[in-house]
């Protein structure tokens, strides 16, 4: 291994043992031992010619590459000479997706730190557990979002440095010490395998999980997915609503389009009508979001032109075949869907438009494998339902976890996904492990009754979980989100249950049905079931 750039070992120090990472596959990506990833995607886009291209815009910027490298720079430049920053200092990351997020984010890696990037959502108390687990010495916030953070630093004294951004006009504002920084900045040298950045699993329950992820890492997420499946171009211009926190929008919004000299559009509010707005104010192309937004705004296209559009990529949950219907039809594009994780750092079995096969999320894209493991870790053969098992290029280190030994086993990484595969290769998506339903001695995948539910005209969206039941040991029982027009009533709710019977095996369908006018989902577009189940 080349020797480590960092400073502070604090990151080298809560690696896993190196026997419990996972079997990495590195054919096809093999990088410099020494690495620092954002200079990488910042010098080469210079290299290439591209400097006055628009790599970023937003509702109110618009800065070429040329500035983009320049306000890294000055900004890298305030980290290390004003705020004392040293290589491999955690450093926290709080703000929604706008052009000084990520600058910030791009400082951060340049300057040898490692960046922990926060949900805009998370209140002091969640930051607090994020602050002390990875043991954050610095935090780069948005003005509008610096209260619960400045509550999380009373309580964590560890985070010394709070440095605000985004108003200018605050007399703290990094920007005031960015004027006068200098346009260049030496990258810090570090190396292919020092950690570029820590990204908190977006789980539901129990406490946080910090997945460590290196220099090369990055850059090999941004020559798998996007070579192999999207093949979008230096002309694409990229739009999407994950929060840049979570790394399918720090990939699909910033580090993809930069990575070919494409330009990344950030929008700070993602809610299906402004992203629809988004797309024709900036002629975006290439769409990155959930399946949930991709079903909203199939409703609302009418009378709008997304003439701009080319490429539709879905991740975050499984795409129910209805929705990609909804939205070929709404639009005339075949949506890529695309599992991905936190512990992988992005997508690991997709397909192109070219390669769909509906109801099924795609094939191990190349560079990974998959295959699919009974309870006791034994292949099993196509056409049965077991627990997915993946490795590639990128895998599972948690910082400092026991949970470790759960997610990799044999150097596999178990995603928690039941999973089927089918004789061409094809992964087909059941249910979380553990959110699988057994009623009376049947096994049924809530997303299975979902698909089913989501095909009736009624349906705008649904949940199906497990809940308890003296006979049946539990029901199927589903939370439905009526479109506008239909009556939330029990003659409803019978021709909801006649019609699954009709669509798949009797014994599946929903033997409750609650009517509701929206669904628990988490900032990273997420059904919540615990919450549907009543936890
Ligand atoms: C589920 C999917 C079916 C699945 C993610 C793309 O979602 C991401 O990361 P998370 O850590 O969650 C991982 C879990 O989410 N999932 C994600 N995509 C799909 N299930 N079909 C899909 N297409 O349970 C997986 O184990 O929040 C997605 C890129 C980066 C990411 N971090």
């Amino acid at each position: 291994m080349s020797t480590t750039g960092h400073v502070d070992t604090f990151a080298a120090e809560n690696l896993p043992d190196r026997a419990l990472w996972p079997v990495l596959e590195l054919a096809g990506f093999e990088y410099p031992e020494r690495l620092n990833c954002a200079d990488v995607l910042l010098t080469e886009a210079l290299a290439r010619g591209d400097a006055d291209r628009i790599a970023i815009e937003s509702a109110t910027e618009r800065w070429t590459y040329g500035e983009l490298a320049e306000r890294v720079n000055r900004w890298a430049h305030v980290l290390v000479f004003d705020l004392g920053l040293v290589p491999g200092n955690r450093v926290l990351l709080r703000g929604p997706n706008t052009p000084m997020m990520a600058a910030a984010w791009l400082a951060v890696v340049k300057a040898g730190g490692i960046a922990v990037a926060t949900m805009p959502l998370l209140r002091a108390k969640e930051l607090g557990e994020i602050v002390e687990k990875a043991q954050v010495s610095h935090a780069l916030c948005d003005t509008r979002l610096l209260d619960e953070l400045t509550a999380t630093q009373a309580a964590h004294p560890v985070l010394r440095v709070i440095a605000p951004f985004g108003d200018p006009t605050h007399p703290d504002a990094v920007e005031r010490h960015m004027a006068a920084a200098p346009t260049d900045f030496v990258a810090c040298p570090t190396a292919a395998e020092d950690t570029c950045l820590i990204a908190f699993t977006s789980g539901t329950t129990g406490q946080p999980k910090g997945t460590m992820h290196f220099h090369r890492d990055v850059l090999a997420i941004c020559d798998a997915f996007p070579v192999s499946c999207l093949r979008a171009s230096r002309d694409d211009r990229f739009i999407g609503s994950p929060p840049l926190a979570f790394t399918f929008g720090l990939g699909g919004l910033l580090l993809f389009p930069m990575r070919i000299g494409a330009t990344a559009v950030l929008i700070e509010r993602p809610a299906p009508d402004l992203l629809l707005d988004a797309i024709e104010n900036h002629g975006a192309t290439v769409c990155v979001t959930s399946p949930t937004a991709y079903r909203a705004m199939a409703a609302r296209v009418s009378g709008r032109s997304l003439g701009s559009l080319r490429k539709c990529v879905s991740a975050g949950e499984a795409l129910p075949a209805p929705t990609r219907d909804l939205w070929r039809a709404a639009t005339g594009l075949e949506i890529i869907d695309g599992i991905g994780s936190t512990e992988l750092l992005h997508i690991f079995i997709s397909h192109t438009e070219d390669t769909v096969r509906p109801g099924a999320t795609g094939r191990p894209i190349p560079g990974y494998s998959a295959c699919i493991l009974d309870e006791n870790g034994a292949k099993l053969p196509p056409g049965q339902v077991g627990r997915l098992a993946v490795r590639g290029p990128t895998g599972c280190r948690y910082l400092a976890d026991e949970r470790q030994r759960a997610y990799v086993v044999d150097g596999w990484n178990l995603t928690g996904d039941a999973y089927v595969e089918d004789d061409d290769g094809y992964f087909h998506y059941q249910a979380r492990t553990d959110d699988l339903i057994i009623s009376a001695g049947y096994n049924i995948a809530g997303p299975e009754v979902e698909v089913a539910l989501l095909t009736h005209p009624a349906v705008a969206e649904c949940g199906v979980v497990g809940v308890p039941d003296e006979e049946r040991g539990h029901v199927v029982k589903a939370f439905v989100v009526l479109r506008d027009g239909h009556d939330a009533g029990p003659e409803t709710a019978t021709a909801l249950q006649d019609f699954v019977k009709g669509v798949i095996a009797p014994y599946k369908y929903p033997r409750a049905i609650e009517f509701v006018s929206q669904l628990p989902r988490t900032e990273t577009g997420k059904l919540q079931r615990f919450r549907l189940r009543g936890g």
